[in-house]
């Protein structure tokens, strides 16, 4: 039983979402707008009183946002646009590794319909070099506990090349532009939702992130690869070596000094263009 909370109606389909959602407990209660400001900030309005699991959708975002107070493209009807509140028993400093659940459980629903696609850790989907997906972890937390925490995904599923300006052209791209085909949002969203489930509840009971990081580093963009680490003015150029069963990821730098960063604290861009 999924508990639906409507306003408005589109093709956001809750049968075709209830056949295919197998959860426990992720995306039993979702909340569906046609339009909203932000899934997140919505989410957080709301985290306190409400169940883990439950999903915060809609159709589109007047002010969808990235890290770092970026601009999330996210117009209507055409993509994935949505939170889901969880409630770890979590260090705040550990919460990265949910973002990492996150890019998994996305990566492999896209697997499970037949799309292959690549993890730029820690928070992109990549298809053919181009941003395909992004997710966003916030949290709140009181003395050192986690409250709660926002998982935002933003999956461009049926949008076109012209609703991304011509900057984002260079490095956004979607389902339907790659594969040529529409996509069905509903069965996308509950198979993410779905693989999500499964690699949150070991995390969650018992902090086991082997799946999660399995899948990150077999279908990691930069695992061997060269890149830029971005921290606030300082760039640096390296060596991507591994992700470690903490979800950090390894880099040597020319020096042969080794650095293991965690998400969030920078940004990383490929020697040519964005991957
Ligand atoms: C992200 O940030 O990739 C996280 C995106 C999370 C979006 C979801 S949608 C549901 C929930 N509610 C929200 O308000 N947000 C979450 P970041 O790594 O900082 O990437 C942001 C950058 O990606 C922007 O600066 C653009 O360059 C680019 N971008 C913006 N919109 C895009 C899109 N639709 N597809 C691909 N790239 C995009």
């Amino acid at each position: 039983m999924i508990k639906f909370h409507k306003a408005g109606c589109d093709f956001m389909n809750l049968i075709s979402i209830s056949q295919h959602l197998h959860t426990e407990f992720v995306g039993r209660d979702v909340e569906y707008y046609e339009s909203i400001s932000s899934t997140n900030n919505r989410a957080k309005e709301i985290a306190e009183q409400k169940l883990e699991g439950t999903v915060i959708i809609a159709e589109e975002q007047t002010q969808g946002k990235g890290r770092l107070s970026r601009k999330w493209v996210s117009p209507k009807g055409k993509g994935l646009w949505f939170s889901i509140i969880l409630k770890p028993n979590l260090e705040p400093d550990k919460v990265y590794k949910i973002t990492l659940i996150g890019a998994a459980a996305v990566n492999e629903a896209l697997k499970e319909m037949g799309i292959k696609s690549s993890i730029k850790w820690p928070n992109d989907i990549i298809i053919e070099g181009k941003k395909v997906c992004g997710v966003l972890t916030e949290m709140s937390c009181e003395k050192n506990r986690v409250k709660y925490v926002v998982m935002g995904i933003g999956i461009n599923v049926n949008l076109e090349l012209e609703d991304f300006d011509t900057e984002l052209k260079k490095k956004a791209t979607s389902l339907k532009v790659m594969t040529g085909k529409e996509i069905d949002r509903s069965r996308l969203l509950a198979c993410v939702l779905n693989h999500m489930e499964r690699l949150y509840i070991p995390f969650k009971e018992k902090g086991i992130l082997v799946d999660t990081i399995r899948i990150c580093k077999e279908e990691s963009i930069l695992i061997g690869k060269e890149v830029r680490i971005i921290k606030g003015d300082v760039e640096r150029v390296g060596n991507v070596i591994d992700i470690d069963d903490e979800g950090q990821l390894v880099v040597e730098y020319e020096d042969s000094q080794i650095e293991k960063i965690l998400s969030g604290e920078v940004s990383i861009r490929g020697m040519e263009g964005y991957i």
